[in-house]
C-alpha cells in the first residue's frame, strides 16, 4: 500500500463544509428543509420528483414497464429535482421525503394522498398497487424480495463506497478504493453466480428485483458508471453482462432511462415527462443543456 494515514481524528468531529468533494456544496450533517419551495403538481395521480441517477431510473423504468403492460393508472408526471442545486432540501420535497433524496413519489389516486420514498419501497408500492412484477406465490415472492433488499443493502457499497472514492473524492485513497473495489467485485460475483442459474434475479420472470438492480450493476458492467469497467474487469461477469444487455433492450427501459436525465448526449435526455407523447414530440432543439 502506498498511502500513509496522516489523519488523526479529533476527539469531537466537526463539520467542514469545504471538504473538496464533489457534493461538498450540498452535504450537511442535519436533516430538514433549508428553504420554502412548493412542489409542482401535474394532471396525473402519480407525481414523481426525481433525477435520472441509478436510484431515480429504477422508478421511471418501473412506471414505463407498467404503462407498457397497459396500466393507464400508471400515467405520471416526472418533475426534475436538481440535487446539485439543493432542490431536495426545499420544504415541499422534504414533506414527501424527510430523507431529502430522490426518488420521491406522491400518489393522489385514493381518498388521501400517499407519499412514498426510498426507491425499493416505491417499486414495491407500485408492484402491489398494480399487481404485477412481484410474484404473489410465497416462495417466488420471497426470492424476489430477497434480491430487491439485497440490492438496497448492497448498492451503497457501489455508489457511496466505490463510486465516491474512485470517481468523486478529492484525493485518491488507496485503502478506500481497495476496500470498496473488493466488495463491488464480490457483489458482481454474487450476481454472476445467481444469473448463471437463472434468467432473472427472482427466477424465470423479470421482476422489480431486476428493475432495482439493473441501473446499478447493469450500468456498471455496461460501462455506464464511474468509467470503471476496465478497472473492475467487468467482462469477467459474463452472466451479468447477458442479463444487463437483455434488459437494456427493453423499450420501457430505454424510455425510463431518458426521463429526468440531464447528463450525457442531449438525444438521451427528457428533462420532464408529463405525457407518453413527450418521448415522440421532444426534440433536441427544444432542450437546453442542464446540470443536476
Ligand atoms: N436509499 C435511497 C438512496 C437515494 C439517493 O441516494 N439519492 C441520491 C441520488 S442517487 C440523492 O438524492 N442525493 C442527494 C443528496 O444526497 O443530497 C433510495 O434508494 O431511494
Amino acid at each position: 500500500m502506498s498511502d500513509l494515514n496522516t489523519y488523526t481524528p479529533p476527539k469531537v468531529w466537526t463539520f467542514d463544509s469545504e471538504n473538496g468533494g464533489k457534493f461538498a456544496n450540498i452535504n450537511r450533517p442535519v436533516a430538514g428543509s433549508t428553504h420554502e419551495q412548493v412542489l409542482p403538481r401535474g394532471k396525473h395521480p402519480l407525481q414523481l420528483y426525481s433525477l435520472a441517477t441509478p436510484n431515480g431510473v429504477k422508478v421511471t423504468v418501473m412506471l414505463e414497464e407498467l404503462l407498457a403492460l397497459g396500466f393507464s393508472g400508471a400515467e405520471y408526471d416526472a418533475w426534475l429535482i436538481r440535487i446539485q442545486k439543493g432542490d431536495q432540501f426545499g420544504s415541499g420535497f422534504v414533506e414527501v421525503n424527510p430523507n431529502s433524496k430522490i426518488p420521491a413519489l406522491m400518489d393522489y389516486s385514493g381518498s388521501k394522498p400517499v407519499r412514498v420514498f426510498e426507491s425499493g419501497s416505491i417499486l414495491m408500492y407500485l408492484a402491489e398497487k398494480f399487481g404485477v412484477l412481484l410474484p404473489t406465490e410465497p416462495a417466488a415472492r420471497a426470492e424476489c424480495l430477497s434480491w430487491l433488499f439485497w440490492q438496497m443493502g448492497s448498492a451503497p457499497y457501489l455508489g457511496g463506497g466505490f463510486g465516491h472514492f474512485y470517481a468523486y473524492a478529492p484525493t485518491k485513497i488507496e485503502y478506500a478504493i481497495n476496500r470498496f473495489a473488493m466488495e463491488v467485485k464480490r457483489e458482481l460475483d454474487v450476481l454472476n453466480q445467481r444469473l448463471a442459474d437463472s434468467p432473472y434475479l427472482g427466477g424465470d420472470e423479470y421482476t422489480i428485483a431486476d428493475i432495482a438492480t439493473w441501473p446499478w450493476y447493469g450500468g456498471l458492467v455496461l460501462g455506464q458508471l464511474y468509467e470503471a469497467a476496465e478497472f473492475l474487469q467487468v467482462h469477467e461477469y459474463t452472466h451479468v453482462l447477458r442479463w444487463a444487455n437483455a434488459i437494456a433492450k427493453r423499450p420501457a427501459v430505454i424510455r425510463g432511462r431518458m426521463v429526468n436525465r440531464v447528463m450525457g448526449p442531449l438525444a438521451s435526455q427528457l428533462h420532464e415527462r408529463h405525457d407518453a407523447g413527450d418521448f415522440a414530440t421532444r426534440t433536441q432543439d427544444k432542450l437546453e443543456p442542464l446540470s443536476a
